[in-house]
């Protein structure tokens, strides 16, 4: 159950002196950016480098059947040169990325603006050779290596649209998405070393690219040094493209709404979607959350543990930081490699100001003890970030008193893939945090608690519904790829008027929110995004499987697990061998992320009368619940619910 009865943690007034934004100031901006959304944002927007100025600000509509989604529509500008060219002539020689590689030895790399520039526009160079041009989708298949951020300026220095895929994913994910978004080009590298095992991502890559349904050429960054290999007239190294290439490329001219990047996330139902985010409200979106979420300031070494694979790498790795001319940390490895003090001893080498992770890191870390932590330098530390869950107070608590020494502020924000930004959140230096809670939403941003049924919304506090968000904000995703329709009726169909966020929320005595967790069949395991319909349509592609249910079962370390009901085809005998057949078979089709926690064979799955599974029944049974099934009257066979609990985990 949800505990919203914790204890205030106000920032210092030392802390709130210095901070970029205090309580007045955010009560003062929150107020003007709602009731005067043209003139606070045209403003913000001047923290951009516009080619040509834009005249116009918002022109949006949440209406069904009309939903479009523009910010500064006639401006333009290029995200790269924000990102790069215009910082070169004050900050040159600092440092823009700083890359931790995987094994602790010594190897950090310091990326200069000036040699980000230089790598950037030799890649850019790189795909225009190989016949890339603007509005040409490229598909990043990378390790949390430099060239990942190389890859993806490049694209928006020559107004390409880049698809990052997740490296954890496997070829049969990889190619859906190649083929969803018709890449002409599939960047990749040899191998990809994390946590000590190295992964055969350009393997991976092959088996890939005999599913992908057109011309597509493979572009191979050396990183690790395996062999592969390299398809004649498919295949070309980065190293060997580079040779001769100017360190000069002009950026491309963009309209603000010109994609900037497709990413695809997991939804209730279907395949994943491409989200689609443009070129100008996502850019000033990104820098002003990250500079104010942060208070990041100049100097400052800030470092998000996320992989670029998902959103908060997108906009908290590369695009907000870099627009903002900061110092970024860049990890391939994970907090346990070589062992779990590897974060901290990372912030005692690099003096880090702010880090930013997710709950279920520091639920795992809480779990190997205070020493791994305590005995490296933690001073540097400003603010403490989560996102991806809901963080738990213990959690909270740890990562206050044992990482911060209970100096730090914690931002705990809310956002989505769909977002771009943070939309709930405190401010370091102006809002007190209550553990668990994303409290008070950023500037822009109007959130509202529904009704579930009656899609009204519930004023005042202390109230709990659906979070919803009733204006449009500068870095909202504009439409699914290639499907405005779906766009339309995922996010505003179900309450007319509103964006719908898929998640559920209270709103407390003190106007905050706390994320109580996802309303559809969208699972959160270790803060990445799962459709339950993904899993199940990987279990019953097995020749084994006649039916599956999946959802997901609360897990200490994981926040959520994954636990798979299972229905075998006749022939098929249920057997500890063919559990774990099935597991690495989910494995394989999506990747080790979707590994199920939990399989059930199951004769029966409890459905309605017209053959929709209960999953709330499936839900509590899996979490041991069954006292509280809630209402099973309108099964269709009432007693396959008694067969599921006495043989829960066949028993
Ligand atoms: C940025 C990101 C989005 C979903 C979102 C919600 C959950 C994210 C959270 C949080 C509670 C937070 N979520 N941050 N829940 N508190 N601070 O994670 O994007 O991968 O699209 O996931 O994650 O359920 O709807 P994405």
């Amino acid at each position: 159950m949800l505990d919203t009865d914790q204890k205030m943690h106000a920032p210092s007034d030392d802390f709130a002196a210095s901070a970029h934004i205090d309580r007045a100031r955010y009560d003062e901006m929150y107020a003007r950016s709602i009731h005067d959304p043209d003139g606070f944002w045209g403003e913000h927007a001047k923290r951009l480098d516009w080619i040509k100025a834009p005249t116009k600000v918002k022109n949006t509509s949440f209406d069904y059947g009309n939903v479009s989604i523009k910010w500064f529509e006639d401006g333009t500008l290029n995200v790269a040169a924000n990102c790069i060219d215009r910082h070169l002539t004050d900050r040159g020689d600092q440092t823009a990325i700083i890359w931790v590689p995987d094994e602790d030895d010594g190897s950090d790399q310091h990326i200069t603006y000036k040699q980000l520039s230089s790598h950037v526009n030799k890649f850019a160079n790189v795909l225009k050779k190989m016949g890339v041009e603007k509005g040409d989708r490229v598909v990043i298949y990378l390790p949390m290596i430099p060239q990942a951020a190389y890859a993806m300026l490049a694209c928006a220095r020559i107004g390409a649209v880049h698809s990052v895929v997740f490296a954890g994913f496997s070829p049969d994910a990889l190619a859906q998405r190649v083929n969803g978004c018709e890449a002409k080009v599939v960047i990749t590298s040899d191998g990809a070393p994390r946590g000590g095992k190295v992964t055969d991502l350009k393997g991976n890559t092959d088996r890939a690219m005999d599913k992908v349904t057109h011309d597509a050429q493979v572009l191979v960054v050396k990183r690790h040094g395996q062999p592969c290999n390299m398809v004649e007239g498919r295949d070309h190294w980065l190293h060997e493209m580079e040779d001769g290439v100017d360190d000069h490329c002009d950026p491309v001219e963009m309209n603000a709404e010109d994609p900037l990047f497709v990413l695809y996330t997991s939804g209730s139902t279907g395949a994943p979607k491409g989200v689609v985010h443009t070129t100008g409200g996502y850019l000033l979106y990104t820098a002003i959350t990250h500079e104010y979420t942060f208070d990041y300031k100049d100097g400052d070494v800030y470092w998000c543990t996320a992989d670029v694979g998902w959103v908060t790498g997108h906009s908290y790795i590369v695009y907000g930081p870099l627009a903002n001319g900061a110092t970024t940390l860049m990890f391939e490895g994970v907090p346990t490699y070589p062992d779990a003090g590897r974060c901290w001893k990372i912030v005692q080498d690099h003096k880090v100001a702010q880090f930013y992770t997710a709950p279920t890191a520091i639920r795992a870390l809480m779990g190997k003890g205070d020493d791994f932590v305590t005995k490296y330098d933690r001073s540097s530390i400003k603010v403490l970030g989560t996102v991806g869950e809901p963080i738990n107070p213990e959690a909270w608590n740890w990562y206050d008193k044992v990482v911060g020494e209970g100096r730090c502020p914690i931002v705990d924000t809310w956002w989505q893939t769909e977002t771009g930004g943070h939309m709930l959140t405190p401010l370091p230096g102006a809002t007190p945090t209550k553990p668990g809670s994303a409290t008070l939403p950023f500037f822009g941003i109007k959130p509202v608690v529904l009704d579930p049924e009656a899609g009204t919304e519930k004023d005042g506090n202390g109230v709990e519904g659906i979070l919803a968000i009733a204006d449009s904000w500068p870095g909202q995703m504009r439409t699914v790829y290639g499907d405005h329709e779906r766009f339309e009726n995922t996010y505003f169909q179900q309450y007319k008027g509103y964006y719908f966020s898929g998640d559920g929320c209270t709103r407390d005595e003190d106007s905050y929110y706390w994320i109580t967790g996802r309303v559809d069949d969208v699972l959160n395991v270790s803060g990445h995004r799962m459709g339950t319909a993904e899993v199940e349509s990987a279990l019953v592609a097995h020749p084994a499987v006649s039916e599956a249910a999946v959802v997901g079962v609360p897990h200490d370390v994981k926040g959520q697990g994954i636990y798979c009901y299972v229905s075998l085809m006749a022939g098929h005998d249920p057997s500890d061998d063919l559990k774990k057949e099935l597991a690495d078979w989910v494995r394989k089709e999506i990747g080790p992320i979707a590994k199920p926690d939990f399989i059930q064979f199951a004769p029966g799955l409890p459905k309605t009368r017209s053959g929709k599974i209960m999953r709330r029944i499936l839900r509590k049974v899996a979490a041991n619940e069954h006292d509280s099934l809630g209402d099973t009257s309108t099964l269709a066979e009432p007693e396959v619910v008694d067969d599921l609990i006495e043989h829960r985990l066949n028993r």
